[in-house]
């Protein structure tokens, strides 16, 4: 397994003219916060938000954006400042065509280690549909 990234920002590649949805989930009394922005600096998602209690989960943002039509256009998700991640990429390919794309984000608050390592504080989940409609 790789190990966690001492670093709150992150690029991706998406698709290009794909509907994208993202959650945003906190297990945390500290205030978490997860942006991206295109490749054109544009911000296209933006959540905030702290647990009501004792670290409770909470859903603080979803929603979905298109892509742009730029192959390969790299998407930046930056995360709570002062957080380390780690993170997945997964595909699903018929025939060389892909289906679905999703990538998964978990933050621990404070860095690498830090805390209780939980890596819950903040997590985001970026799905790329195929085909839409
Ligand atoms: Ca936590």
């Amino acid at each position: 397994m790789p190990q966690p990234v001492n670093n709150n920002v992150a690029t991706i590649n998406l698709a290009p003219n794909c509907l994208v949805f993202v959650t945003a989930s906190v297990q945390s009394d500290g205030l978490e916060s997860v942006t991206i922005t295109d490749a054109n600096n544009n911000t296209v998602f933006q959540a905030s938000g702290t647990s009501p209690q004792g670290g409770q989960f909470i859903v603080i943002g979803q929603g979905t954006l298109q892509t742009i039509s730029t192959p390969n256009a790299p998407y930046t998700v930056t995360l709570t400042q002062g957080c380390a991640y780690m993170s997945s990429e997964s595909t699903i390919v018929l025939g060389g065509v892909y289906y679905l794309q999703q990538y998964t984000f978990i933050c621990n608050d404070g860095g690498w280690p830090s805390g209780d390592n939980d890596f819950n504080d903040l997590v985001v989940q970026i799905t790329c549909f195929g085909f839409q409609g």
